[in-house]
């Protein structure tokens, strides 16, 4: 998979992009990120990429110029165009797994008050969001949504990770899990679990993910 960011903060990306399981899969050579600086498609003196909101009202927008450039150099014909927006469409396993199946993404971070509508209208396929709160911008938005969706391109994770993963998906919360000492200052694991019955261990484990499933996010478990 390779994925191209534009965005006006591209050290944003540095850091979790740089580490861990990302770091191991762009090295694998599985993905493939790279980060642009939206003020690199600009021609003008000072780099301007924003602009006055037409009507009026606070703030400023992310005017139209360079991003259509940055898409228009960069989109082929296999690319899906993200936009990270408020507005969009909110970021589930699911849809993290269905992204995940695309050869090329191409994500916008929005900044300021947002993007010029045309940019919606003519270049982008999906508009995700990854939560109801507010962020600062959409770059920060952006790196958490490649963090998922890149450790769930084939290859990334391996093979005790991506059955931990399963548990996620079918459903439940992960239950309590605990390792050595057996005994810290005064805190015991519960005994099922240094018994060696691993079917009793199963069982524990299946009630109570049930229980914290149902007193935590009861929603997961209608239907
Ligand atoms: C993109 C600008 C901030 C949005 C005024 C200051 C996603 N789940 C999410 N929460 N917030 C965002 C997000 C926020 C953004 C931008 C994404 C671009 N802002 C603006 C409008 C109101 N604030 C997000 N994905």
């Amino acid at each position: 998979m390779e994925i191209d960011v534009l965005t006006l903060f591209p050290r944003i990306f540095e850091g979790p992009l740089d580490e861990s399981i990302v770091k191991r899969a762009q090295q694998k050579g599985l993905v493939a990120i790279r980060v642009h600086n939206l003020r690199d498609f600009t021609h003008d003196k000072h780099r301007v990429v924003d602009d006055k909101p037409y009507g009026g009202g606070p703030g400023m927008l992310m005017k139209p110029e360079p991003i259509f450039e940055a898409v228009e150099k960069l989109r082929r014909a296999d690319s899906c165009v993200v936009l990270m927006t408020p507005q969009g469409t909110a970021l589930t396993q699911e849809r993290a797994r269905q992204f995940s199946q695309a050869q090329h993404l191409l994500i916008i971070c929005g900044h300021y008050e947002g993007v010029d509508e045309r940019v919606r209208e003519a270049l982008v396929n999906e508009e995700v969001s990854i939560g109801d709160y507010v962020l600062t911008n959409g770059a920060l938005a952006a790196a958490v949504f490649v963090d998922a969706v890149v450790r769930l391109v084939p290859g990334v994770l391996g093979d005790e990770q991506s059955a931990a993963d399963d548990s996620f998906s079918a459903g439940v919360l992960e239950g309590p899990q605990y390792t050595r000492p057996p005994e810290f200052r005064g805190l015991r694991v519960p005994e099922v679990l240094l018994s060696g019955n691993h079917k009793e261990v199963a069982r524990w484990r299946q009630e109570q993910a049930k229980q914290r499933t149902q007193q935590r996010r009861p929603e997961l478990l209608k239907d």
